[in-house]
């Protein structure tokens, strides 16, 4: 909106409305302004622990919601409390109740505690843990605090849209209705300008471009991130000029880049006007730029900005603070005579805006501390009652005293001093202490649902809830190349499921490099069956935005090894979603991908211990074989949660039985599987080392020796009814075999079935690991025969275990 484009809008529409419209606008300004003042208040005076906020960033934020409409989807961080306020999803209460950490979802709906102030996002899901109408409200993903780790999620979102409006039939399935609208929504991203150094962002613009997603990305630009300045951070010293190549041309498709400035609110509106509704109607990405943004308070409650900006600096951004530009140029509008406010009707609006924040942020505060409150009352209660009986009142007095002092008692607090009580009468009996000690164990209870739940799904769809199938064969069943029983399992799942999309390197035009997906893309579509950049980290992001928004992304990352590039996504992303949500949202993808054994340092890594420690919350299955991989791909897409499928990458051109119900069966995850029974020893192991361990074990029944194989199945969940402690029971001996480094994931299963199986009940010999080498494996047979664990070390280990325990049965090898 220019001046003249306002005052045509103000005489052709009504006024009024126009006024009304602005004058809230300012009020918001104020009301999100004042949030900020006091909330770093409530961290300095230590009612709070720690503060991010969105000042100086109010109002380009309030022109963005203006254009954001129910279904769409924003992908954001810290900065954008304005963005949640304006498009209805916050309210000043809740994001109180966010500062101070309030563990009720229904209070503090965003992440019911769990994450830090300013870290935002909707509740996506019902109470059941199923999907809501998403088209009847506006979304927003759940923030991480790593910077620029909101991008690759973005493209998804955005790509959602894109799949919508171009599937030949979802958009007309009912049950997708609560999802989209024919693909008009839009994804929006924000981030701040020094944010944009990080790989994800390039990673996420790029890929963008290529895909012509419905993005709007605006960069908050106020020329710091914490104290290194923009030129520090960016080539030109400009995010809109360094991007300038992407600028879309007559003949090429690309970005639609605009600039504007974070203080002049007509032209904020202008552009957003503009951008939104070319990334809505034509699936064009957007870049906006918003410049001359400021952050008056320095950037959190860590430090105070005064230490790296110049006077210069801070006077014009005192000048240039966005509410001041704002309030200037509400007093100067005059269209024909007609104007919106004076400068004392805005101060009114302003010292409104301030009360009621204030009113909301005591509403908070009460609200926090009257949850704990009733806790401290039965905590003294309790302890009040075991002092009477016992000779070591004085003591417990004194903890009931500290307690009762202590200013605004938190529950660290009163249980602490609850256990400190048992402790002290460790040698006493009374009922009242026995009532003590149950109260702590129930207080344990419900602290497990408010920190600890929901790392996995807990609705009716979690996958252990998932009935399986077992595979069954006909009589005459042939044996078939392991990748056909893959590709023929895809097939059917394409098949019957429309909102299926596959999509990595190499997988659609020539069908992945193992030949797994031969044929699918021709026969589904580019749509559902695509190629991708080499992308890694924004594969896995657009996979995850996918699956927030109701489609089943298979996402392909070619070798185990690069698996590694998206890590980081897995990690603070895609394992948390549930957990940081504590249940509002979810993101059911599918990660596909082989490895354990080929050739050479980068296409033979086994790093399933640094993947199972980084991705808690996803679920990680190594299958021996293709039809195991078919079966939990087949189970998996039952569930609503996040997996990884390591298929073992030398077997695809194993011959395998051929199911007679592909697509069909379905492999439970956690459950082992016993294929060789025994009596000497147990053999656990999975994926590739699993064959050789099979091979190995039938040299050993050669040497006198009947041994127990275990294949574990999956690595997340590990064995959940306890089988191999069971077959330890019988065997009384444990080796453990894998290709990962020392400790890694044998260390892991180790320690589940020693420590929480009390698997080293049964055992009468010393367990053994047997991994590969520390280093990468060495290229060629040879380098494999001496870098990962052989047949022949297999058998030897076990031998070796063997002679130990009956060394005249089994005399020394060397
Ligand atoms: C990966 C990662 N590195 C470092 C940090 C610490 N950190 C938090 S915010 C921030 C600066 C971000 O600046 P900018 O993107 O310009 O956003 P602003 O705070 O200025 O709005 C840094 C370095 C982080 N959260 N994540
Ligand atoms: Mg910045």
């Amino acid at each position: 909106m220019t001046k003249e484009t306002v005052s045509d809008k103000a005489k052709t529409l009504d006024f009024d409305t126009f006024k009304a419209e602005v004058l809230a606008d300012y009020k918001l300004a104020c009301i999100s302004r004042e949030t900020s003042l006091l909330g770093r208040k409530e961290v300095l005076t230590g009612k709070a622990k720690f503060g991010i906020f969105g000042d100086g960033k109010e109002l380009a934020q309030i022109a963005l919601a203006k254009q954001f409409r129910n279904g769409d989807f924003r992908s954001g961080y810290y900065r954008d409390q304005t963005l949640m306020m304006a498009i209805d999803q916050l309210n000043v209460q809740q994001y109180f109740a966010g500062l101070y950490a309030h563990t009720d979802e229904d209070i503090e709906p965003m992440s019911a505690g769990r994450q830090m102030g300013g870290h935002f996002g909707t509740r996506n899901l019902d109470k059941n843990g199923e999907w809501k109408n998403l088209m009847e409200q506006k979304n927003s993903s759940a923030d991480i605090s790593p910077t620029a780790g909101q991008m690759p999620r973005l493209l998804g979102l955005a790509q959602a849209s894109k799949v919508y409006r171009n599937h030949p039939t979802l958009k007309d399935l009912e049950a997708f209705k609560k999802f989209t609208n024919g693909g008009n929504e839009v994804a929006f991203g924000t981030i701040g300008d020094a944010s944009t150094s990080e790989g994800p962002f390039w990673e996420t613009i790029n890929a963008a471009g290529v895909l012509q997603v419905p993005m709007v990305m605006s960069v908050w630009d106020d020329g710091y991130g914490i104290s290194v300045s923009r030129d520090k951070q960016t080539t030109k010293d400009s995010i809109s000029e360094a991007l300038a190549g992407m600028q879309r041309t007559t003949d090429k498709p690309g970005y639609e880049i605009f600039v504007t400035k974070g203080w002049d609110y007509a032209h904020l509106c202008e552009t957003y006007e503009k951008a939104v509704a070319l990334a809505r109607e034509e699936h064009v990405p957007v870049l906006v730029h918003v410049k001359e943004v400021n952050q008056p308070q320095g950037h959190s409650t860590s430090g105070s900005h005064e230490r790296y900006k110049s006077e210069d600096r801070l006077k014009w951004e005192s000048e240039f603070d966005c509410i001041n530009k704002f309030k200037e140029w509400i007093i100067n509008f005059n269209a024909d005579g007609l104007t919106i406010a004076t400068e004392d009707e805005l101060k009114a609006i302003a010292d409104e805006a301030k009360k009621y924040v204030r009113d909301c942020k005591n509403a908070a505060w009460s609200e926090f501390t009257t949850s704990i409150k009733s806790d401290l009352q039965a905590a003294i209660q309790l302890m009040k009652a075991v002092a009477e009986s016992s000779s070591n009142n004085v003591f417990i007095r004194k903890e009931i005293e500290s307690l009762e002092k202590a200013m605004d008692p938190i529950r660290k607090d009163i249980l602490s001093a609850a256990k400190k009580v048992l402790r002290i009468t460790r040698n006493e009996q009374s009922a009242a202490k026995t009532n003590l000690a149950n109260w702590i164990k129930q207080q344990t209870a419900i602290n497990y649902n408010r920190y600890s739940s929901h790392l996995y799904s807990e609705s009716k769809f979690a996958a252990l809830n998932i009935e399986p199938v077992e595979p069954t064969y006909d009589d005459n069943a042939p044996m078939e190349d392991g990748r056909i029983i893959l590709r023929d399992n895809y097939d059917k799942i394409l098949e019957t499921r429309p909102e299926v999309l596959v999509f990595g390197e190499d997988a659609g035009k020539i069908g992945g490099v193992n030949q797994t997906l031969e044929g699918m893309q021709e026969k589904y579509g580019e749509l559902r069956v695509s190629d991708t950049g080499i992308r890694e980290i924004t594969i896995i992001g657009q996979g995850i935005g996918m699956a927030m928004r109701g489609l089943r992304p298979i996402a392909e990352i070619q070798y185990l090894d690069y698996l590694l590039y998206a890590i980081q996504v897995i990690s603070d992303d895609l394992a948390t979603v549930q957990y940081r949500t504590k249940g509002g949202q979810k993101a059911p993808l599918i990660i596909s991908t082989r490895g354990h054994r080929l050739e050479g340092i980068w296409h033979s890594g086994s790093p399933m211990g640094m993947i199972i420690n980084a991705a808690r919350g996803v679920h990680v299955c190594v299958p021996r074989n293709m039809t195991k991989a078919a079966g939990f791909y087949n189970l998996l897409l039952e569930a609503d949660e996040p997996a990884i499928v390591v298929e073992p990458l030398n077997g695809y051109r194993t011959k395998e039985k051929r199911p007679s119900n592909i697509g069909e069966f379905k492999i439970p995850l956690g459950v082992p599987e016993i294929v060789k029974e025994g009596t000497d020893l147990t053999i656990v192991s999975y994926g590739s080392t699993f064959n050789l361990c099979e091979v190995a074990v039938k040299q050993l029944a050669e040497l006198g020796i009947q041994a127990e194989l275990i294949d574990v199945q999956t690595l997340l969940p590990f064995d959940i009814n306890h089988l191999i402690a069971q077959s330890l029971e019988k065997t009384n001996r444990l080796l453990i075999v894998d290709e990962d480094v020392s400790s890694g994931a044998t260390g892991f299963m180790l320690d589940k079935i020693l420590v929480e199986q009390k698997g080293y009940y049964h055992l009468d010999s010393a367990p053994v690991t047997l991994s590969a080498k520390d280093h990468r494996p060495a290229y060629s047979t040879d380098g494999d025969y001496f870098s990962k664990p052989s047949i022949d070390d297999i058998v030897e280990t076990a031998y070796g275990i063997m002679h130990e325990a009956d060394p005249a049965t089994f005399p020394a090898l060397y």
